[in-house]
């Protein structure tokens, strides 16, 4: 083998394990739950958690109860809490992301029907990894009713947020 075909072949297993980690990239969701509604009430929050073994972005999120669904950041701004709607979520790699009720939350808008417990809401989440590899995950979310405190996440004894959110 001459050195300009070794140099090629180095290239091309190069890019076969840049392609082999890629295809790596993989979120789990955990613990995922929506807040019950009453009567005429048309929006609600999805809470879960999400875990990636590489950098991961949620880019959307849809579910057939709802016409509109969003990743919502929650900030104080002088005595008020506010919602903004973010582009993504970002996961950093081997990071957690809590979503949860006074905080960042999945928004539900333009709900078809009231959400009742002993209900179960379909998630549908799709995230890209830093190649542009996208990964779609159905999730069955329960419906806790109103007033009912929050299950207690996996990760409470660590800090709520281990990774940035994407601004
Ligand atoms: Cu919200």
């Amino acid at each position: 083998m001459n050195l300009k075909s070794s140099r090629m072949l180095a290239l091309v297993a190069g890019t076969l394990i840049a392609c082999a980690r890629a295809a790596q990239a993989q979120v789990t969701v955990l613990d995922p739950w929506v807040r019950g509604t009453v009567e005429g009430q048309t929006s609600t929050g999805a809470y879960m958690t999400l875990r990636s073994n590489a950098d991961a972005r949620l880019v959307a999120v849809t579910s057939p109860v709802a016409a509109r669904c969003s990743v919502h950041e929650m900030t104080m701004s002088g005595n008020l809490m506010r919602m903004r709607t973010l582009e993504s979520l970002s996961i950093a790699a081997g990071g957690t992301v809590t979503l949860e009720e006074g905080h960042d939350h999945v928004m539900l808008e333009g709900l078809t029907r009231p959400l009742k417990q002993g209900d179960t809401v379909r998630l549908t989440l799709t995230f890209v990894d830093s190649s542009g590899k996208r990964q779609v995950l159905d999730v069955q979310g329960p419906v806790r009713p109103l007033g009912a405190p929050a299950p207690a996440a996996p990760g409470d004894a660590v800090p709520r947020r281990t990774t940035p959110m994407t601004r």
